[in-house]
């Protein structure tokens, strides 16, 4: 069963309009407000209006926004680059919501907000203050193949650059007593977390590969409780992707275990391994992609951000004692504005372009190149959760 499965019909109607209204704001066209998206019915008939109006909000866009050459000349002759266009999955809360502030804030980026719930992430964009010339809403739902390759399709028609991708979204389950199932029927976390990332780096990178901006990222985000080499990464249940025969087996719970190594269904456990195949999957791309590409593939751990909405489903005692066990005895704790800046840094810092990295931030906010774990670095097992990836989301 599909936890998160939404059809596609109603996110992506909901979504074209406004997906457009950013990129377009002058040819009136696209001015649709949020009272209008509610408005929206779906019954066959508006459907196919909906459908209609797609084609020529295509047709429109296709004109408007050719890709335009990196460096521009103003009416004055000056040459400035053109603003960075950059995805952020998962834009409508916590890190990726402060990610996408922290870019739009500096005037210089386009931010495509890649997000679930449209009108959680609108809202959530307005409450920012983000300014609408700066920012797109797209649907995105991670939990499903299909509207990942429907997302790419979308992406791919409005002529939008793609300079950055950042996989940001997840979930975290550590109270579920069963596991839940994408679409698909993978596991949820795994399946969102991991494999809905795989499918769109692997679909997009053709995109950034054209891209003509003078440095072109893909940035998944990782965590320190994925990396059995600190303190964090040793808080039971510990990562382990051991032989992988359940990944291998599509983590369906049918003939197959829900559990990457195989064993018995443990969502906590189930984030930190998807978190290990996010820090093996970036390596694997720095490997396979880097030198013939000039990509930077790099991943992070953005410090404690103990007040997100990861933690929803945790019981409410967690919830209450974890900012403050955070703050004052791990003293692990950053703001939400804080790991918002931090992931900008990898975005758009000039001085943050080596590739195959995991940044990491010490007690006076500066950035290093942190050390993985053995098994969050292990060749052999990157190569190996590549390949079955790319068979579990048809690509193989
Ligand atoms: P949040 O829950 O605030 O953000 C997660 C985002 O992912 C939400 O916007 C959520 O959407 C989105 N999302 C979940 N499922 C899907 C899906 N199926 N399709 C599309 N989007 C989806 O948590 P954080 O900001 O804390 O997490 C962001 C990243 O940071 C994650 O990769 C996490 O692993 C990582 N991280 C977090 C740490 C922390 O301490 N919080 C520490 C280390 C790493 P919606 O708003 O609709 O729920
Ligand atoms: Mg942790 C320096 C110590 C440190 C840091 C930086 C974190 C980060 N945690 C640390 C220590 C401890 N934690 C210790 C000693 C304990 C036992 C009391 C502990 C417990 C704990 C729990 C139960 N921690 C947790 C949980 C969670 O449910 C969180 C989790 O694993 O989410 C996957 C979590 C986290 N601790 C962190 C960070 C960053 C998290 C959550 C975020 C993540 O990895 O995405």
């Amino acid at each position: 069963m599909a936890l998160h499965a939404t059809s596609f019909s109603v996110h992506d109607l909901v979504n074209l309009p406004a997906k457009t209204a950013a990129a377009s704001k002058d040819s009136g066209l696209f001015g649709v407000s949020l009272s209008d998206h509610r408005k929206v019915g779906f019954s066959s008939s508006s459907r196919s209006k909906m459908e209609f109006t797609r084609k020529r909000v295509f047709g429109a866009q296709a004109v408007a926004t050719t890709t335009p050459a990196v460096i521009r000349a103003t009416p004055e002759g000056k040459k400035t680059l053109r603003k960075g266009s950059v995805i952020i999955t998962g834009a409508s809360s916590g890190l990726g919501l402060a990610t996408a502030k922290a870019l739009s804030e500096t005037g210089k980026w386009h931010v495509i907000m890649a997000c679930r719930d449209f009108l959680k992430a609108e809202r959530a964009a307005k409450s920012a203050g983000m300014s609408k010339e700066n920012y797109t809403v797209m649907h995105l739902d991670l939990a499903s193949l299909d509207s990942v390759r429907q997302f790419v399709r979308n992406f791919k028609e409005s002529r939008r650059p793609l300079d950055v991708l950042v996989c940001n979204a997840a979930v975290y389950q550590p109270t579920a007593k069963e596991p839940t199932f994408t679409a698909d029927g993978i596991e949820l976390s795994v399946g969102t977390n991991h494999l809905g990332h795989f499918l769109l780096s692997r679909l997009l990178l053709d995109n950034m590969k054209q891209s003509d901006y003078p440095s072109k990222r893909l940035i998944i985000v990782g965590s320190i409780t994925g990396n059995t080499n600190t303190l964090a990464g040793n808080v039971p249940p510990k990562a382990n992707l051991g032989d992988m025969r359940g990944l291998a087996g599509g983590l369906n719970g049918l003939n197959s275990s829900t559990m990457i190594d195989g064993g018995d269904f443990d969502g906590a456990k189930a984030y930190k391994d998807s978190k290990v195949c996010n820090m093996l999957t970036m390596q694997e791309f720095h490997r396979r992609y880097h030198e013939d590409t000039g990509i930077t593939f790099a991943s992070l751990y953005p410090g404690c951000i103990a007040t997100t909405g990861l933690f929803r489903e945790h019981i409410p005692l967690f919830r209450l004692l974890f900012p403050p066990f955070q703050k004052f005895i791990t003293k692990g704790y950053v703001s939400e504005e804080e790991s918002g800046k931090r992931l900008a840094q990898v975005v758009s810092d000039p001085s943050l372009t080596k590739s195959g990295v995991y940044w990491s931030w010490n007690k006076d906010s500066a950035s290093f190149e942190n050390q993985l774990s053995e098994e969050a670095s292990d060749v052999a097992k990157a190569r190996r959760v590549w390949e079955i990836s790319e068979k579990l989301v048809g690509l193989a």
